[in-house]
């Protein structure tokens, strides 16, 4: 219910936005994204006036109520089937549409949004949102008439944001959900922790969060979620069909928990040299004995911190904070991290995934890590993310794990666009907005074929990214092709996609978005 009058509110916001530009009759030459996986145009107009009548196969307490004062429009709402206006239509009968497809037909006097599940009724009314251009001198909103059918190409699109190296509120993250739904996306990763701050309250652990999430690369205040406020993230994603899957990064990248407790720090933990804080906070981790806690760390080396299994507590907390993250998370994955662990002895590394694996399995979860953990014994019970060596990649795909697709030089969100960029890393590469369209997870890697993936993800890990128009800068436009590999058909260009992009231009304006203006891209406004 609530995902429906989510939609029913972006859908009116759209023409409430309506102003300038002619009337567009040609469906096919939209420039919608992710591009749809057939259009069929038939060269006439459906004309939506104050006086649309929608109609939805749902019940609709208080909606018209919530509408009206949102837009000065009056719309009637009624159930049942519809001669005209606009009819939402879930069908137990369109199989063929699958678990997120639906297909809207727009005809002059009557569209129709149908789909098997209420996530394809969301995704077909993202596209109508995207086909609601900007109304004529004299006012009126027209949407070009034909059919569109649509599906996704991978079941997993997503992005991840690091909300440890820079913390980001609930709302920041809400405003980021907004967007990638938009887009079609269907997960996001949240990478909780690592050796600058811990954002998770974990409550038989509070000192991770308390002490752990009082700072963040730079030195600034930090800040984490209580397991209220993750849940509220939680459900705000459910109520647009996106997953969360959160990661809490171990047995590396694991300082904010070390100067957290005492118990849990290997008295031999060397720091690199540059930015060790030595802020007042300090003082607040947990002595266990002779063992100190680490002090706080505010740099952004990487790979220096590990768990340890000789300290008899690690276990422990690692099946309490396992346990408690699958406590509040709906999700099946729980993402372990597993990544650069390079002062963690191989074979300790391959003990803690095994042991990694267990856990999550014996919570209810499926298991997530970087591709590092193809070293390990895994199989088909786990999920590995490549990001950077094939060869991890190729070897956890040989073992059975399924594969997310996130190649560092082409959709690490995080990455300079070029030497010019004001923000963001570019170890990887410069990628520009081509470079981060153009290639294929089904032929990326050698030994990882279509069957093996399960989808692609475009992570933006934060050590420059500092408020919500860095994140934005950086993540769009490049985001919104992610979202198109994840979704539409085979065989897409980058000449063709270009021209949309710049077609969109519009579209993003209208979203607020604080986009980087690629000189690759003709953008319209
Ligand atoms: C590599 S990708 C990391 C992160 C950094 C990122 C910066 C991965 C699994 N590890 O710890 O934040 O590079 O681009």
């Amino acid at each position: 219910m609530k995902n429906l009058r989510f939609l029913f509110l972006i859908f009116t916001a759209c023409i409430v936005a309506a102003c300038k530009q002619g009337e567009p009759t040609n469906l096919a030459a939209g420039s919608i994204i992710p591009k749809p996986v057939s259009i069929t145009a038939t060269g006439k107009v459906f004309e939506l006036t104050a006086g649309t009548v929608i109609r939805t196969t749902h019940a609709w307490p208080a909606l018209v109520d919530s509408l009206e004062a949102l837009t000065g429009f009056t719309f009637k709402l009624e159930t049942g089937s519809a001669t005209s206006g606009i009819l939402f239509e879930l069908d137990s009968a369109a199989n063929e549409l699958g678990s997120e497809g639906y297909e809207l037909t727009i005809e002059p006097k009557k569209i129709v949004l149908r789909a098997h599940h209420a996530a394809g009724i969301f995704y077909g009314s993202q596209t109508l949102l995207q086909l609601i251009k900007p109304a004529s001198a004299n006012q009126k909103v027209t949407i070009p008439t034909g059919v569109i059918k649509d599906f996704p190409n991978y079941a997993w699109r997503g992005s991840m944001l690091d909300v440890s190296r820079h913390f980001f509120s609930v709302a920041d993250v809400k405003r980021y959900i907004d967007l990638i739904s938009h887009y079609k996306m269907n997960v996001l990763h949240l990478h909780l922790t690592d050796d600058q701050g811990w954002r998770i309250e974990i409550k038989s652990w509070p000192n991770l969060a308390q002490h752990g999430g009082t700072t963040q690369v730079g030195g600034g205040k930090g800040g984490f979620y209580t397991q209220a406020h993750y849940k509220e993230i939680v459900a705000y994603a459910a109520a647009r069909y996106v997953t969360i899957v959160p990661e809490i990064d171990m047995p590396s990248h694991i300082n904010a928990a070390l100067a957290a407790y005492g118990s849990l720090n290997n008295s031999d933990t060397k720091f690199p040299k540059d930015g060790m804080y030595t802020g007042p906070a300090e003082t607040r981790g947990i002595v266990d004995g002779k063992i100190k806690p680490t002090n706080l760390y505010t740099g952004i080396e990487v790979g220096w911190s590990t768990l340890s299994l000789s300290k008899p507590a690690t276990l422990q907390f690692v099946n309490d904070v396992i346990r408690e993250l699958a406590e509040i998370t709906p999700g099946p994955y729980l993402h372990i991290g597993g990544d650069e662990a390079h002062v963690t002895k191989k074979e300790e590394y391959i003990r803690f995934i095994n042991h990694f694996s267990e856990i999550v399995k014996a919570n209810g979860k499926q298991m997530i890590g970087w591709e590092e953990i193809a070293q390990a014994a895994i199989d088909s019970n786990s999920i590995a993310q490549h990001w950077a060596s094939e060869e991890h990649a190729a070897e956890a795909a040989a073992k059975g794990a399924r594969i997310i697709m996130s190649p560092s030089k082409k959709v690490y969100l995080d990455m300079q666009y070029d030497s010019t960029t004001r923000i963001g890393l570019h170890w990887a590469a410069y990628i520009e907005v081509d470079e981060s369209y153009n290639w294929d997870p089904a032929t990326r890697v050698k030994g990882i074929t279509r069957q093996h993936i399960l989808g692609v993800e475009a992570p933006l890990w934060s050590e420059t990214v500092t408020n919500r128009a860095d994140i934005e800068y950086l993540a769009f436009p490049r985001l919104i092709g992610v979202a198109e590999i994840g979704w539409s058909p085979d065989g897409r260009t980058w000449d063709e996609y270009r021209v949309r992009l710049g077609n969109h231009t519009s579209h993003l304006n209208r979203l607020g978005v604080n986009f980087y203006r690629s000189p690759k891209v003709d953008w319209m406004d």
